[in-house]
């Protein structure tokens, strides 16, 4: 925090009033007691005629200190709905200046001011509040449907999205756009109110915006109706709801009170501590343990990928979306000319749905070129290989990419499970070699594990956490084991499904739990979209490297249902049949009593008498497994930290976010809890079911997987 988190300067007769608390000039306690402070001396300034609000540093401010929720506020520091009631009853009109992002409780506070100006670009707005889990608190539910009409503010804070400042003012929310300084462009708009005698202009009594949604009272219900589904369980989103219907009804001061309610009865909600957790954890997982700051990032100006499949074309897309020219290899210009296709027909898809204009994809479109020749990647800083995933393949192409490439060059493997050690053998430069596991469609999922190698050197490290932020993804470093964190994790899970199956339950009971709880889809419903071919060759290829090796088939428990609806040549929605039917040109999962005649002829095959299973049941026995598994990963050091595996979870595979993650969610629950359900379920199935060491110390000691 600067000297003076708030200083007073004057521009003439215009008071400019400037915020200064690096990183996000966040509105804690200092900032809000001096930025009171300062307002009123201005108010009371007789050669201030209006005052602007500005931030200095990269943004207006990042809102208010999140680090501060849950803790009691500072008796000695005005909250910031205070603040902003000083400044809207103040008489002298007050311009708040946005630049760079102005998020929450700094919105808040800029439409607690009579007048907004924002940088017209790199600026961004909104209320991300129901992110957090509450909703906003310092007015933004009643000023900003003042400000902009009662459907586009709910659809602002339910969503929680930052918009830019051109739709900004198209919206309304602010009056004005600056080309230059937004700071200078701020005075001069204060400067103008007062030659023509403008006064303040309060938003508290802007009512000409609400009259719409009171003459239709149907609005808040069906928007209240159509959130219900898309918030999957979280209530935040609802809460804003309910205070803008507040907005409708009540006196503003009487809203106001709801609202703030609203907020401290939310914001110590075991939801709102999951969602801060997610929002710190996934700044944390950029942390490397043993990685001192000053490790220096290689520049990556120039990319490669080798393989342009569904994953080599996702992940040239990230490369131009984030303006680094890249050039993609492929093995014959057949294949070439259909990877460079795909990634053509994605941008085209992003622009028919107007997700991205024609230019944008023209200008996306000219960072990616294509080869079939090695030598034309050798001026590469970072290189991704994205090929078949079979270990022998792989080790040559990075033979040829050793032999080929500048000697700086990082090389790259995109494997999902295959050991990174191995393949960094095969070059001369296992120091500049990493895994780099992107999610499907690698365009958009946002997870990347960063899979270090023993030889990986923290430089190497240091870029390719570096790159995974340039290309807007979310980093995690994880360790070489099988399947690394999240599919290893994952694989505990789906065996669960799999034996619940054969024990009583059915897909869509367990597809129907799992999306109860939160996430997205359920696994058999999932495996259908990735397609159950890709499951079924990797076990295949499993079981022949066993053979191969002289080793006895896998003793464990094994359900064959799988493999029997792919040998039915039932790959999911890619053949329209899979674990469910799906209707010609539909995505919706159809129960299949074929499938359910398969299910039961297994369960008798087996012996296994099938009987009734709870959702309750289907949760414990899918996902204590899957802790179990995150705490073995956490013992062998494979991930650095719990919030780390939470963060896998979270962005690679739907976890619900307001849960904070798969650890996070265990510690809530207790692990004496998760423990004891463990040593059941080893105890009747044995498996692969033994409760992981660290689990068992933790919960006997009353510990936390986030205290390790
Ligand atoms: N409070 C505390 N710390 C914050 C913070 C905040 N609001 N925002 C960021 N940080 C920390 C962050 O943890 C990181 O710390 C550093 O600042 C840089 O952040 C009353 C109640 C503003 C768009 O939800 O979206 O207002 O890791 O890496 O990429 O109704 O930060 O360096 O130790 O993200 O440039 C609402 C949250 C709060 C916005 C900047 N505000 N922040 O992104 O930097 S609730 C938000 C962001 C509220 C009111 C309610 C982003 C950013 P460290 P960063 P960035």
């Amino acid at each position: 925090m600067g000297a003076e988190p708030v200083t007073r300067t004057g521009r003439g007769r215009i008071a400019l009033v400037m915020i200064d608390n690096p990183p996000v000039n966040s509105l804690g306690a200092a900032v809000r007691r001096a930025l009171d402070r300062e307002v009123a001396a201005a108010l009371d300034d007789p050669n201030t005629a209006a005052i602007v609000i500005a931030g200095k540093g990269r943004m207006l401010s990042g809102g208010a200190d999140i680090r501060e929720f849950g803790k009691p506020p500072p008796a000695d520091a005005p909250i910031l709905p205070q603040v902003i009631d000083r400044i809207e009853r103040g008489t002298k009109p007050v311009v708040a200046a946005i630049h760079g992002t102005a998020a929450g409780g700094a919105l808040e506070l800029a439409l607690g001011a009579h007048y907004r100006v924002a940088a017209t670009e790199n600026t961004r707005v909104g209320l991300p509040e129901v992110t957090l889990g509450i909703v906003p608190g310092a007015g933004g539910t009643q000023r900003l449907p003042r400000t902009i009409g009662v459907k586009p503010a709910l659809e602002m804070m339910t969503s929680g999205e930052l918009i830019a400042s051109k739709r900004a003012l198209a919206l309304g929310i602010v009056d004005a756009l600056v080309e230059g300084d937004v700071v200078d462009g701020a005075v001069r708009f204060a400067e103008r109110l007062v030659a023509e005698g403008k006064g303040p202009r309060r938003t508290r009594e802007r009512e000409d915006k609400l009259a719409e949604a009171r003459a239709n009272p149907n609005l808040v219900a069906e928007f209240r109706q159509q959130i219900k589904r898309s918030a999957r369980g979280q209530e935040s989103p609802g809460a804003v709801v309910d205070c803008v219907e507040a907005a409708l009804t009540k006196t503003f001061d009487e809203a106001l009170a709801f609202e703030r309610a609203t907020f401290q009865r939310l914001v110590g909600s075991d939801q709102a501590k999951a969602l801060r957790h997610a929002f710190f954890a996934e700044r944390e997982a950029a942390r490397v343990k043993d990685l001192p700051e000053d490790i220096p990032a290689a520049p990556v100006g120039r990319a490669a990928v080798m393989g342009c499949g569904t994953m080599g074309a996702g992940i040239a897309i990230c490369f131009a979306n984030a303006d680094i020219p890249v050039r993609v290899l492929e093995s014959s210009p057949e294949l070439l000319d259909k990877g460079l296709a795909r990634i053509r027909q994605t941008y085209a898809g992003m622009v028919e749905r107007k997700r991205l204009s024609q230019d944008e994809m023209d200008k996306r479109m000219a960072l990616v070129a294509g080869t079939t020749a090695m030598a034309d990647i050798a001026d590469a800083d970072f290189v991704i290989e994205a090929i078949f995933e079979d270990m022998a393949l792989k080790k040559e192409v990075f033979r040829k990419l050793d032999a080929a490439c500048r000697p700086a060059a990082i090389l790259a493997t995109n494997t999902s499970s295959l050991d990174v050690n191995e393949i960094a053998a095969a070059t001369r430069r296992p120091d500049r070699v990493i895994g780099t596991h992107f999610f499907s469609p690698a365009n958009i999922m946002r997870l990347v594990e960063t899979v270090r190698g023993k030889a990986t050197s923290r430089e190497t490290i240091a870029t390719s956490m570096a790159l995974a932020k340039k290309l807007g993804k979310v980093g995690v470093l994880v360790g070489v084991c099988d399947s690394f964190v999240g599919n290893r994790m994952y694989y505990a899970y789906g065996r669960q499904a799999d034996f619940l199956i054969e024990e009583g339950a059915l897909p869509q009971q367990v597809d129907k739990a799992i999306q109860d709880f939160g996430f997205p889809m359920g696994p058999f419903a999932t495996r259908d979209l990735a397609g159950i071919d890709v499951g079924y060759r990797i076990r295949q290829q499993r079981a022949a490297q066993r053979k191969a090796q002289g080793l006895p088939p896998d003793p464990r428990r094994y359900s064959p249902i799988a493999d029997r609806i792919a040998e039915m040549g039932r790959y999911g929605q890619k053949t329209g049949q899979g674990w469910y039917r799906y209707e010609k040109g539909a995505r919706a999962p159809v129960p299949d009593p074929e499938i359910e005649k398969l299910i039961v002829a297994v369960s008798q095959e087996k012996g296994i008498q099938r009987r009734p299973v709870t959702d309750q049941e289907i949760i414990e026995r899918c996902l204590y497994p899957l802790v179990n598994e995150g705490a073995k990963i956490l013992e062998e050091g494979i991930a650095q930290r719990a919030s780390d595996i939470d963060v896998v979870w979270l962005y690679g595979y739907g976890f619900p976010r307001w849960r904070g993650g798969p650890m996070f969610w265990a510690d809530q629950i207790g692990l004496a809890k998760v423990y004891d359900a463990m040593c059941r379920l080893y105890e009747r199935d044995r498996d692969w079911l033994e409760p992981a060491p660290l689990l068992a110390r933790l919960a006997k000691s009353g510990g936390k997987f986030a205290e390790v």
